[in-house]
């Protein structure tokens, strides 16, 4: 309660589920993605709602570092600081490893791996500057990045989440090393139902809506649900990774 989270990507799907969640619990919730017009919606709904606390919209192309530097500048300015960094923003190409596009894999690094190291840097900064001590960094990876999912479409998203997996177990690692008591879990999900299948398969939305329709998906409420858990724990309770994928997938 009363605490700063940052949410990347919180104008649709998982990342606006997590910041209603906070907001709902009384947190100040900086939500940032591009299109800034629907996080001011959210934070209207969220205010009609009576909800707690409050959601700030900033508008941030996460693929461009200065605009993440000018972010965590004006969160300085105008909130002290970042207490809790969720690293949500994430997207998948469907650019398979023989033949597709170098900018497809580069806004997926960008975003995904990228943005996600830039964001954590700075959210510690803040943090240590503050001698915030109990401090989270949570990173959305995906079941994608614990095993290769088999689909050539598939496969350079699932590298850079393996990344999420790498630098997550990295950030505790100089975490402990810095002596610090803040902490760093990611949220590996299976299949959730928003539009990440469609902005996916952009060209082929019945191949994006099959997606969801073969099985019973996870929602993104699911999601916002164990963040909250997470960040619920008892101090000295580090969890590491949460992998929750629907009942019904197989792979
Ligand atoms: O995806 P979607 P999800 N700058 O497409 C933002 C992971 N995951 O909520 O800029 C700033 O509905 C975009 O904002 P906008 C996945 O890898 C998902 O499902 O307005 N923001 C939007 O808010 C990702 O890490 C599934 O377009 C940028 C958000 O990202 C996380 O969950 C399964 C941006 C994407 O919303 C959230 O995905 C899984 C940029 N340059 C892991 N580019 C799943 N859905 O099945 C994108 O295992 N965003």
């Amino acid at each position: 309660k009363g605490r700063v989270a940052l949410v990347t990507g919180a104008s649709v799907g998982i990342g606006a589920a997590v910041a209603r969640a906070l907001v709902q619990q009384g947190m100040r919730v900086v939500g940032c993605a591009r299109s800034v017009e629907k996080i001011e919606k959210l934070a209207a709904e969220c205010q009609s709602a009576g909800y707690s606390g409050t959601l700030i919209p900033y508008k941030c192309d996460l693929s461009n570092e200065e605009e993440i530097l000018s972010m965590f500048s004006a969160i300085k300015t105008q909130h002290k600081g970042v207490d809790v960094c969720i690293n949500n923003a994430g997207l998948a190409h469907n650019e398979p490893l023989l033949s597709g596009k170098t900018e497809g894999w580069r806004n997926m690094i960008d975003v995904n791996v990228l943005a996600l190291s830039i964001c954590t840097r700075e959210a510690y900064k803040s943090m240590k500057e503050r001698n915030v001590d109990d401090g989270h960094i949570i990173n959305i990876n995906s079941m994608g990045g614990h095993r290769m999912v088999p689909s050539a479409d598939e496969h350079f998203y699932c590298a850079t989440k393996y990344a999420v997996t790498a630098l997550t177990e990295g950030i505790r690692q100089e975490l402990r090393e810095a002596n610090t008591h803040i902490r760093a879990t990611c949220i590996s999900p299976g299949i959730v139902e928003t539009e990440f299948a469609f902005r996916h398969h952009n060209s082929d939305p019945e191949k994006a809506a099959s997606v969801y329709e073969s099985i019973k998906c996870l929602k993104a409420e699911d999601i916002a649900s164990a963040i909250t858990y997470v960040l619920s724990a008892p101090p000295h309770v580090q969890i590491g990774d949460v992998q929750m994928r629907p009942v019904e997938q197989v792979s």
